[in-house]
């Protein structure tokens, strides 16, 4: 393997895994504008879905190389040295020597993890992709978590998991709190104690199962090894640009609109600046948690910047900013661009169609987050971009394909 010429302190290196995706990618970024040295790990496999799947990001992105090049054009005409990203095409879970090897010689003091199979309808289309989604995502997390053992135990790691380990509704009328839950045990003398556990898991989807035994392995391993191990529960992320994809074509993140991958607030978006009616799954009455692409940037940073200390047990962050019932989303962008229609269609997915949600972020509050919520300006937005690609929409890829 070549050597890697490394230029910054090790304080100052990070490894992000999933480094070509939808939120790795602008992650990179925005890690080596604030001057972290970034090595990206990952295997092309989302790209390789979309050609499977016959779809395609709406916004045309480019191959890594060309991104990586436009990257270090962009920060030489800044004046400063250019700043340089390294990239290894390499599977975290079927590659465990290889990406071995990668953290050997990278040496970083963070892992941020985002390398999973994230799609819910993907995930439950057939016997193949559930199957793929367990070995992908169990495997590349045991690997991380066994190459941080074998290399060094100070590497903070850093997960993305989901909001939707909490299950929608599955308890009802609380405030979900951030990873743990305060109970009441008997003791062997009848008497009362407090503990903190882990909330109980409630997956929806073998996706989100997945996310949920994550959770295992990192409470194991920060006990036994002693990890120090941060897991933010990330709500659904809309928005296409960062402060940093911006500046260059060449940098522009992927838009995923299909049935598998689009996600709501992004897809209904997307539908109204195509002249398509919103696709409403079932009532529209179910509410979930979204956060904006650029704060899900800054929460990832104050995360790496935060570790807990060794021998602590697993931090959990709830990484949204707000809840939302999909009816208000329709209405939203009804107002603001009028002309939009909505039509509901069967729900493909089994859920509750009809939930409340309620949830504490105080955690990154704390930390100095300032929430970038929804409103008409931050839609018109992503709709102005969409509005630019629309020759590369694809109607027939609209409706859902995947059912439970
Ligand atoms: P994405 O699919 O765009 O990116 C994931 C990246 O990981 C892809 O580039 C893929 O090629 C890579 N990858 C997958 N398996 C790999 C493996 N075995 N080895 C190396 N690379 C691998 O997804 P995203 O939207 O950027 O999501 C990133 C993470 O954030 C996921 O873990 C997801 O569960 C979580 N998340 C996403 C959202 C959202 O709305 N997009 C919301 C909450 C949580
Ligand atoms: N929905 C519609 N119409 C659509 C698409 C979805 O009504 O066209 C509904 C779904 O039925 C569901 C809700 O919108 O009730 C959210 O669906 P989604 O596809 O936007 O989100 P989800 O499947 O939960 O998955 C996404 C990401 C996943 C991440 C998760 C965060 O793909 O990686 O973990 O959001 S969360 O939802 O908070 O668990």
């Amino acid at each position: 393997a070549m050597p890697l010429t490394l230029l910054a302190p090790r304080s100052k290196r990070v490894l992000v895994v999933g480094g070509d995706g939808f939120c790795g990618w602008p992650l990179a970024l925005r890690l080596s504008a604030q001057g972290y040295e970034v090595l990206i790990a990952d295997n092309l496999s989302r790209r390789r879905i979309d050609a499977e799947l016959g779809v395609d990001s709406l916004t045309p992105i480019k191959p890594m190389a060309a991104r990586l090049a436009a990257w270090e054009e962009v920060t030489r005409a800044d004046g400063g040295a250019p700043r340089k990203i390294h990239f290894e095409l390499c599977d975290v879970n079927t590659e465990y020597d290889r990406f071995k090897g990668v953290m050997e010689r990278f040496r970083p003091s963070t892992v941020v993890h985002l390398g999973e199979q994230r799609a819910a309808p993907y995930s439950m289309k057939d016997e193949r992709t559930r199957r793929y989604t367990v070995t992908n995502n169990l495997g590349a997390t045991h690997a991380v978590l066994n190459a941080i053992v074998e290399t060094d135990r100070d590497t903070h790691l850093v997960h993305l998991g989901t909001m939707g380990v909490y299950g929608y509704g599955a308890v009802e009328n609380v405030m979900l709190p951030e990873g743990y839950v305060d109970i009441k045990m008997k003791d062997m003398h009848g008497k009362w104690q407090d503990k903190s556990i882990l909330h109980p898991a409630y997956p929806g989807s073998v996706y989100h199962m997945t996310k949920t035994q994550d959770a295992l392995f990192f409470q194991f391993y920060a006990k036994n090894y002693g990890l120090s191990i941060t897991d933010l529960h990330q709500g659904i992320v809309w928005g296409l640009h960062t402060d940093e994809t911006r500046r260059h074509p060449d940098l522009i993140n992927r838009l995923d609109y299909d049935g598998d991958y689009g996600t709501v607030l992004n897809r209904f978006v997307m539908q109204s600046a195509c002249g398509h009616p919103l696709t409403v799954y079932g009532t529209g009455e179910q509410t979930r948690a979204f956060i904006h692409i650029q704060n899900s940037m800054e929460c990832m940073q104050l995360a790496v910047e935060n570790p807990p200390k060794r021998g602590d047990a697993v931090r959990i962050f709830n990484q949204m900013t707000e809840c939302h019932r999909l009816l208000d989303l329709v209405a939203l962008l009804k107002r603001v661009f009028p002309g939009t229609e909505a039509s509901f269609v069967d729900n493909p997915r089994k859920e509750l169609r009809a939930n409340d949600l309620r949830v504490t972020n105080q955690k990154f509050l704390d930390l100095g987050l300032k929430p970038r919520l929804l409103e008409g300006d931050s839609v018109r937005e992503i709709h102005e971009a969409v509005t630019l690609f629309k020759s590369r929409f694809d109607p027939r890829h609209v409706l859902p394909k995947s059912f439970w």
